[in-house]
């Protein structure tokens, strides 16, 4: 504890935020000497976290004063950057922007939205307006390299992607978890600080963790269980689970009984998949699939979770599907200790009950691959750009997004990066991506702008609302996002708007809100007046004037004057450690927007999906299977500048069991040369036996060692990229999705004792 702490001198200052690099929303406590960070702990009064904290945690100290963070906007002239006022900036933008969309339409401008934008508060609010002020139907985002596939199970089976069944994993007995390494991810699509001490009290209250992954992970090593399931195979795991529900009578769907559709059809399609039928294929032996079922069935309450490993895999959205169905026919959806929905602050009233799918409205201009969500899967990007004819994309603008690193065939989207004719970047860094714009647009440092996490409230265990002002005024010159993605808005559009752009299009995204929430009937400011809610909120301006109108018109909230003691900004402002709002509870038949009013068991387009299931085949034994792997110390591709994450021994390796590295020729210290139908690439190994034989592993997120780039911390720590080996063409038919895991390799032995010091790759000629 510093000696200032509890004194506020006139530049010493702690501040309380929530963390905004991962899905956990740690509060931190942030000790500050002017505009420096002196200090950074968890904070012990934060409800949520209570003083917990990972590496990445501290590092925000060394993200805020990187000096490699870009501070001004800049225009690309061949290799060189100038740095250019925003006015001049926006000029540019639009002065190249508008002639495209004019001549080619639209659609001739795509857009990426990498994963920070779902941690940035200003990212979020604002993001909806740019994108329909442009009207591009090409629009991709981190979601078809993630989660999409678990979206559109929801959006299937309850009516709405907005409603994820998150696992109720404090009141639970038993937690079967697929797919997922939350002791390094520190969780996803389940939002709680400090998974491993909620891990410790399951198991300390008698329940137990059972993880189902091809590698011994960390979680893996503190379950009471693990179990190596053979890459790509989950489909098949989860149908011998449910096989077995119905084969022993252990189904039992309880209240949820009479809001089910397609219980029949589940019955009949499983009857095809016994644990005997199944075993080889996924490698887990069927007295083992079978004891599985029945502890699921019998555990007071149970739960099924799954995550990146098995909706990053062909069968992404069926494995999704297949879990929820596990859920509700061990009776564990919408109840304590099961699979619950979250109701956070911000949530709006329905306003009207059924809905329509949003899926296939639109597809892809090449593969015709179906729009999914509004969204078209970032695998057909490059495509998209490289391939000449009416609809081509021309422009390409990412926001919070690093594509060039992360996308399957990575060097196939860099090549067509190179093609676009202009390229905008709204990021805080020169990278792997950005290098290809013409024109950079930085954002604040995470300590100079405010945040509240409307994403990650949707997807908690329990209900929380935690505002954290800025800690820092936002330096002189600097544009906030919110304020950036409103000035593109209107850089896109047919007429610029005279005088204050931002303060114009800041104004006509809420009232276009207020407008849509006083017609919804079940809102509690149906039939207000428009002008009167805004004079309501006219104190504030931006994010903080939407989220006090979300707050003001959520489930908690005041109601503006209607229910006094109720949530708004104001009383978040007060609570500077967050307010917890209390554990999930039952809310099924509020959720439900299916056009049936039931909850789809056996959406139509799943069910037909099972005959690919059938017909797909185990992969030639000469390959191996690779997969991807996550480092507590890392963050995607971005955070490698920071040199208290990369310090220390390099992470990026291949890990192998000792029988392949056998096979293969490889022993302690070599490299190995990985190919796979994309690329290659030579990397150090890790020989393991924490891996399943016939599997490897890599990291995600390296490749620092391209031209042109501005990292001089990741530069010296540059790993290699794993996707020069993952495949665009390869996807989860349903969604589109991206297969990053189960990826067919060979592996040789690099000859060429020189070229061991650095990882290196390239493309097949
Ligand atoms: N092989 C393989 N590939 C993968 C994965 C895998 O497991 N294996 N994982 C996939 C997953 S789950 C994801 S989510 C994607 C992530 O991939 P991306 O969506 O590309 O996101 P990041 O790699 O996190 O890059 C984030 C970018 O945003 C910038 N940035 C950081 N904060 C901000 C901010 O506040 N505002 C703005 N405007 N910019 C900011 C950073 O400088 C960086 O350029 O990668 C995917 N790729
Ligand atoms: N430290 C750190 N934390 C992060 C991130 C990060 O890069 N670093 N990224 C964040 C992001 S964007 C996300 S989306 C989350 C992801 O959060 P998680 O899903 O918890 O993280 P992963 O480590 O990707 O876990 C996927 C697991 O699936 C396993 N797997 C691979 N293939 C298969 C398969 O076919 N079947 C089964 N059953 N398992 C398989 C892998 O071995 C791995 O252990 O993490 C977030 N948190
Ligand atoms: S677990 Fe996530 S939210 Fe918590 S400190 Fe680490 S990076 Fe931040
Ligand atoms: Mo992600």
């Amino acid at each position: 504890m510093g000696k200032n702490e509890g004194k506020t001198t006139s530049s010493f200052k702690i501040s309380y935020r929530t963390c905004p690099l991962c899905e956990a929303t740690c509060g931190l406590e942030i000790h500050t000497q002017d505009r420096e960070v002196v200090h950074i702990k968890g904070d012990k009064n934060d409800p949520f976290s209570r003083g917990y904290l990972c590496p990445k945690g501290f590092s925000v100290k060394e993200l805020h004063a990187d000096p490699d963070r870009i501070r001004k906007p800049m225009i690309r002239q061949g290799e060189n950057w100038r740095e250019v006022s925003w006015e001049e900036a926006f000029k540019e933008i639009r002065k190249r922007l508008r002639p495209i969309i004019e001549e080619y339409g639209k659609d001739a401008v795509a857009v990426y939205l990498g994963n920070p934008t779902v941690h940035n508060l200003g990212g979020m609010l604002y993001g909806p307006t740019f994108l329909r002020a442009l009207g591009s139907k090409n629009i991709f985002s981190a979601s078809t390299l993630d989660q999409i596939p678990k979206q559109l199970s929801a959006e299937f089976m309850f009516g709405s992607d907005a409603n994820l069944p998150i696992p109720d994993i404090d009141h639970t007995d038993y937690l079967l978890m697929i797919g997922a390494n939350p002791l390094t991810s520190n969780g996803s699509l389940m939002t709680a600080p400090n998974m491993r001490g909620r891990i410790k009290a399951l198991q300390e209250r008698g329940g137990k963790l059972i993880v189902i992954d091809p590698v011994r992970t960390v979680t893996a090593k503190q379950a009471n269980e693990h179990h190596f399931i053979r890459p790509g195979t989950d489909a098949f795991f989860l149908l011998g689970i449910i096989h077995t529900l119905f084969d022993e009578n252990l189904t039992k769907t309880g209240e949820l009984a009479d809001l089910i559709h397609g219980l029949e059809e589940i019955e009949k399609l499983s009857k095809d998949f016994s644990p005997e039928d199944i075993s080889a294929e996924c490698g887990i032996p069927a007295l083992k699939i079978r004891r599985l079922a029945h502890e699921l069935a019998k555990a007071p309450k149970a739960i099924v979770y799954g995550r990146m490993g098995t909706c990053t895999q062909l069968f992404g959205t069926m494995n999704s599907w297949l879990i929820d169905v596990i859920n509700i026919l061990t009776g564990n959806l919408d109840r304590k200790g099961g699979v619950m929905f979250p109701n956070p602050a911000t949530r709006r009233a329905l306003s009207k009950k059924a809905r329509h799918v949003r899926y296939k409205r639109y597809e892809s201009r090449i593969r015709k691959s179906p729009e999914v969500l509004g969204e078209l899967p970032v695998s057909c990007l490059a495509e998209e750009i490289e391939e000449p004819g009416p609809g081509q994309i021309k422009a390409f603008i990412s926001v919070a997004g690093n594509p060039a690193l992360s996308v399957p065939n990575s060097s196939k989207l860099q090549d067509a990066l190179d093609q676009v004719e202009f390229m905008v970047s709204v990021d805080s860094y020169l990278n792997e991506t950005t290098r290809h714009a013409h024109v950079l647009l930085p954002v604040p440092s995470p300590l100079e702008r405010s945040h509240y996490d409307i994403a990650f409230y949707n997807l908690s265990i329990r209900n929380i609302a935690h505002y954290s002002p800025r800690v820092f005024e936002l330096p002189q010159g600097q544009m906030d996002e919110w304020e950036i993605l409103l000035h593109l808005a209107n850089a896109v559009s047919p007429e610029t708007i005279a005088g204050d752009a931002g303060k114009v299009w800041n104004d006509l995204t809420i009232k276009e809100l207020i407008r849509h929430e006083v017609k919804n009937p079940n809102s509690p400011i149906y039939e207000r007046d428009l002008t009167e809610i805004m004079g309501l909120l006219k104190d504030r301006v931006g994010p903080e004037r939407l989220l006090d109108f979300y707050l003001r018109v959520g489930p908690y909230g005041e109601h503006f004057g209607k229910n006094p003691a109720g949530l708004s900004l104001s009383v978040l402002e007060a609570a500077p450690h967050g307010i917890d709002l209390g554990p999930l509870q039952p809310r099924i038949k509020e959720i439900l927007q299916t056009p049936s009013g039931k909850i789809e068991l056996a959406p139509s387009i799943l069910v037909e999906d099972v005959s690919r299931l059938k017909f797909s085949k185990s992969n030639n034994s000469e390959e191996l299977l690779l997969v991807g792997r996550r480092d507590l110390r890392s963050n995607n591709s971005w955070l490698h500048n920071l040199p208290v994450l990369v310090k220390g021994e390099d992470r990026c390796l291949l890990f192998i069991h000792p029988n392949d590295a056998n096979g293969c020729g490889l022993s302690k210290g070599d490299k190995a040369l990985v190919q796979s139908r994309i690329g290659q690439i030579e990397v150090p190994i890790h020989i393991t036996d924490d891996i399943m034989p016939g599997v490897v592993s890599l990291p995600h997120g390296w490749g620092h060692s391209l031209s042109g780039i501005r990292l001089q911390v990741a530069s010296k720590h540059p790993g290699i990229n794993m996707n020069i080996l993952t495949d665009e063409q390869v996807v989860d038919k349903i969604s589109g999705n991206a297969v990053l895991n189960g990826v067919p390799v060979k592996i040789e032995k690099v000859q060429n004792l020189q070229t061991v010091s650095s990882a290196s790759g390239s493309e097949p000629k």
